[in-house]
């Protein structure tokens, strides 16, 4: 029997809820004799998916998994119709904070970790997506190019099935990811590219708020100008230090509006809030102590569990950091909008590149810990 996943569904593509009612199932045993396979009303009932009952189909008798969305008309993948957990999580972050590269690294992090998880891709827009990515930065050694603008971001789409449990039963986890491009985020309040941006941000159970340090007057003093043009992304982003604080609140206004939060509550939205290219900073006279618990590995991974000190330790360090550098209204406006909040620190090649934005050997740190954090919350993985 095929049952429908227990956990609440959304439709990964426009993020509305999704039924089996809500689903349009197509048998096809060939293109030319494609045909639509209504559920009954017993499969409704039991959450099933439908069975082919055409006369002289080739399919006839078998489970039709093959389904769209009837609200948005992109197809759901049947990996997605039985998952065990719904893992979503959306980047924000002006352009070029380096929201892609962390995808690509945490992606193979996750792959090879050794983590007893095994990671699939559900459809082949999100292998494609990945490979390119992967070819680039782990193969090539060179730095990405930006997310194009203007389009809306396609999710990625991931089946995590977790082997860490005796027994015939693998959970599945379904795990979406939305990486825009910064410039569209950069002016979310003015031009919403489209209603599913919104969608993305409301509907995500974790946005991932990157934040660039190297945006920070007072880091640009401090480091290299080798460092620092290698480290940024285009002329614009070199020229325009980009105001977080207005990112964070407009971000906010958008996500108050789309899920109806009053301007006086505080968003119910787990924020994890990731400064990037850490590496970058380790020449900082005033940067991070050598003793620090942010310049340490991670502990995550190896404990099998989310290590709640270290991460509480890391967050205190970034947060004593950034009132450091001045940046106490970026923290204030992060506090006064998100109910949970937790800063992140990260370096996704480990290194900065070199002027000709080629890598060294990508060694990434801390990459996984936002994901872990999500997972513990979602009782995946234990708190320790
Ligand atoms: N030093 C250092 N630089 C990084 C790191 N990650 C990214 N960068 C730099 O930041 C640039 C932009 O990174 P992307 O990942 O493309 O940024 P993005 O946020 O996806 O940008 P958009 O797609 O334009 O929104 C890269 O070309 C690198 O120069 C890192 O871990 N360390
Ligand atoms: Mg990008
Ligand atoms: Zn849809
Ligand atoms: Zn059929």
């Amino acid at each position: 029997m095929s049952m429908f996943s227990k956990s609440e569904i959304l439709c990964p593509h426009c993020l509305r809820k999704l039924s089996l009612s809500g689903m349009k199932f197509f048998c096809v045993p060939d293109e030319d004799s494609r045909h639509e396979v209504r559920p009954s009303l017993i499969d409704k009932l039991k959450g099933r998916l439908p069975v082919c009952r055409r006369k002289f189909c080739r399919n006839r008798g078998l489970t039709i998994r093959e389904a769209i969305c009837r609200q948005c008309g992109e197809s759901i993948p049947p990996q997605f119709l039985f998952h065990d957990k719904y893992l979503s999580f959306c980047a924000v972050g002006v352009s070029g904070a380096g929201k892609s590269s962390y995808m690509t690294t945490l992606l193979h992090e996750l792959k090879y970790s050794g983590l007893p998880w095994v990671l699939q891709s559900m459809d082949v827009e999100t292998t494609r997506r990945a490979q390119l990515n992967e070819q680039h930065v782990y193969e090539e050694r060179h730095c990405l190019k930006g997310t194009a603008a203007g389009i809306s971001p396609v999710p990625q789409m991931w089946t995590i099935l977790d082997n860490s449990e005796q027994g015939d039963k693998i959970p599945t986890y379904a795990l979406t990811i939305y990486d825009g491009a910064g410039e569209d985020c950069e002016h979310i309040d003015y031009t919403p590219l489209d209603a599913k941006i919104s969608r993305y941000l409301s509907g995500a159970k974790m946005l991932l708020i990157m934040f660039d340090p190297l945006l920070l007057p007072s880091v640009r003093m401090e480091i290299s100008n080798d460092i620092l043009n290698a480290s940024m992304a285009t002329e614009r982003q070199t020229s325009a230090p980009a105001n977080m604080v207005g990112m964070v609140n407009s971000l906010a206004n958008y996500i108050r509006r789309a899920c109806n939060i009053p301007p006086g509550k505080r968003i119910d939205r787990r924020a994890a809030v990731v400064i990037t290219k850490l590496d970058a900073l380790t020449e900082m006279i005033n940067g991070f102590a050598s003793g620090a618990t942010i310049l340490k590995p991670s502990p995550h991974v190896q404990s099998r569990g989310f290590v709640e000190s270290d991460s509480e330790m890391v967050d205190l360090e970034i947060r004593d950091w950034l009132t450091r550098q001045g940046e106490t209204a970026f923290l204030s406006a992060i506090d006064a909008n998100f109910r949970d909040v937790r800063v992140f620190g990260v370096s996704s090649f480990g290194r900065p590149p070199d002027a000709y934005k080629r890598l060294a050997r990508v060694r990434p740190h801390r990459v996984l810990d936002p994901l872990m954090w999500l997972l513990a919350a979602e009782g995946i993985i234990p708190t320790i």
